[in-house]
């Protein structure tokens, strides 16, 4: 089986597809576009113009970062999902709140002013100190196996750590647990290798070129 990903090399939606390919270490092809240039077959393939896309053996295309997890999942071992269905019904709804996570994190990254900051950062915290109680004890989110809860969280993580470091963030740096997590994920090989050397500093000029208030002294 061909399977290529197409992706941008700052959407956190694609990471999340590139971390299962990585863990289930099988090869693929990574094809950046320029989000801000559509191309225009990126059109044809994907109905809601977004990325990620799974191209599989040169063919059908997937869409959705969920929907290509889960497609992998079902067809490359290990399996990273629970067969117990009402557990896995659990992770994906975990991943659906990771993705509205991912969203206030994006919303917080390029507020410009105070108000819209304001409002943004309020909303990740809310969840993520949710995510915070939830928490188990275990090195990942069902204990000691990495799931697809794990990949699709890594990436918010990961930001979250880099933005801290750009402005400390104290309501992130409370946050032990989730803190915990993170380090134990950022040393995954898959995790720490599903984006290049120069991540942060890219994510700094993808900032910096929107004006975003996380760049200005606290
Ligand atoms: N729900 C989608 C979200 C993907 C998404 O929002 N991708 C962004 C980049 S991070 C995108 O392609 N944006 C282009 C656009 O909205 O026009 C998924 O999980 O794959």
């Amino acid at each position: 089986m061909s399977l290529e990903l197409i992706g941008f090399p700052l959407c956190p939606y694609v990471q999340r597809s590139v971390i299962t390919l990585l863990h289930k270490q099988v090869s693929f092809t990574l094809t950046h576009i320029d989000l801000a240039h559509k191309p225009e077959w990126l059109l044809a393939l994907s109905p809601m113009g977004k990325v990620p896309c799974l191209k599989i053996d040169g063919g059908t295309v997937l869409f959705e970062s969920q929907v290509i997890n889960e497609y992998l999942d079902e067809t490359i071992a290990p399996a990273l999902h629970p067969t117990d269905p009402l557990e896995r019904a659990q992770h994906r709804a975990w991943i659906a709140f990771g993705s509205e996570i991912l969203g206030d994190q994006f919303q917080m990254m390029v507020a410009q002013g105070d108000e819209r900051f304001t409002a943004a950062s309020r909303q990740l915290f809310e969840k993520l100190e949710r995510l915070e109680r939830i928490r188990g004890t275990g090195a990942f989110f069902a204990g000691e196996s990495f799931s697809l809860v794990d990949a699709a969280l890594a990436p918010l993580f990961m930001r979250m750590e880099i933005l801290h470091a750009l402005r400390p963030l104290p309501r992130w740096e409370s946050l032990d647990k989730l803190r915990r997590w993170t380090a134990r994920l950022m040393e995954l090989p898959e995790v720490a290798g599903s984006v290049t050397a120069d991540f942060p500093n890219h994510l700094h000029h993808y900032l910096s070129d929107r004006g975003s208030l996380l760049l200005r002294s606290a």
